[in-house]
């Protein structure tokens, strides 16, 4: 098995089918989660992207202006170089992935594709892939289709103005909810694994290495392989330029949205979240982002909560506690 740092050198030294043109925030995650993508994709197949609209949709496919997808400016000489992007609507990408794969696997026992199967990923926000696409999500998985799902967690729906997202931390503000509920957000990896998908992670580009075991993986898993990347929305979640790969960091070591990995049937991993005690306190990650100010904020360089909002950072915490032992014990199912 390649270690982690030399695959990652492996990665970055390969062509990304994700260029130049697009017109994601500055500071927006979702490009550096495309480059490693168009990169990990790069392995000697043809590969098809399904974008359902979102951000990662509209703004790298401004037809007839640019298009941020494909490997140079001229068509590919080498099958395995090329790249095909279908957009579709909200709430389908997985469906759509679904019959690229069977027209695939069609095109081939009728001996009509000669080549290695092509990669087939899928992308979604967490609106269109966990809340009106959610059907479309599970009933992928559980058909076991060969393709990789990527779910890009940012919280809003951020291309139509920020509305509430079921994968949402509590009291968050968005401009549906304005100050957010006491409701925890759904368990997305839960219902990823026992739906039944090949291989379920939980991965930021903040970690680097690790995203790009993660993506790697996903496309060489046989089944279904569900890859969720929480994203910092700079627009959305209101926070200063420069911060966006610490966000991702504090997420994941307070225990919020902590880096996971499991194949089906074997043991699986936490990553990154240390232990208890050493564990950034939620303060510290909440404080930097505007959609928590009526929380939180930093005061002489230091987070301190709003007198009369102690119960809402103690639920926050607490839910963040438990997330990380919740997800420790379903990677050991
Ligand atoms: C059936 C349907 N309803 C609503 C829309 C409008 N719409 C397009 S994208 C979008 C929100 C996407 O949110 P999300 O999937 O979280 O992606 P993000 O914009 O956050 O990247 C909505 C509501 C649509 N295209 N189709
Ligand atoms: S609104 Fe948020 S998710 Fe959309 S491009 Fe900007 S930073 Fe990225």
């Amino acid at each position: 098995m390649i270690k982690p740092l030399a695959l990652f050198k492996d990665l970055s030294l390969r062509e990304s089918a994700f260029c130049e043109g697009h017109t994601l925030c500055p500071g927006c995650e979702e490009a550096v989660t495309f480059h490693t993508i168009g990169r990990a994709t790069d392995n000697g197949r043809k590969t098809v992207y399904v974008l359902g609209t979102s951000c990662g949709e509209v703004s790298t496919l401004m037809y007839p202006n640019v298009i941020a997808w494909g490997r140079g400016e001229q068509e590919p000489d080498k099958v395995e170089k090329s790249v095909g992007v279908i957009h579709h609507v909200f709430e389908s990408a997985p469906t759509v992935a679904e019959g690229i794969r069977d027209a695939a696997t069609a095109l081939e026992d009728a001996g009509a594709w000669k080549g290695p199967p092509p990669n087939v990923v899928s992308w979604s926000g967490d609106g269109g892939g966990l809340a009106i696409g959610l059907r479309a999500f599970l009933h992928t998985i559980n058909r076991r289709v060969k393709a990789a799902l990527f779910i890009n967690i940012n919280e809003v729906f951020a291309n139509t103005g920020f509305q509430y997202s079921p994968t949402a931390t509590p009291f968050a503000d968005s401009s549906t909810l304005p100050y957010g509920g006491p409701q925890e957000p759904m368990d997305h990896i839960g219902l990823a694994v026992v739906a039944g998908a090949g291989f379920v992670a939980q991965a930021s580009p903040a970690f680097a290495p690790f995203f790009a075991e993660v993506v790697n993986e996903a496309l060489s898993c046989d089944s279904t392989a569900v890859v969720f990347v929480p994203s910092p929305c700079i627009a959305g979640w209101k926070f200063s330029e420069g911060l966006t790969a610490e966000l991702g960091k504090l997420a994941c070591q307070a225990g919020l949205f902590p880096m996971f990995r499991k194949r089906a049937g074997q043991p699986g991993e936490l990553k990154h979240v240390p232990e208890k005690a050493k564990r950034p306190p939620v303060e510290k990650y909440l404080a930097l982002q505007q959609r928590f100010e009526h929380l939180v904020r930093t005061v002489d360089g230091k987070p301190a909560v709003v007198k009369g909002k102690e119960a809402e950072v103690a639920a926050i915490q607490a839910w963040a506690d438990k997330n990380v032992e919740r997800l420790g014990r379903l990677a050991q199912l």
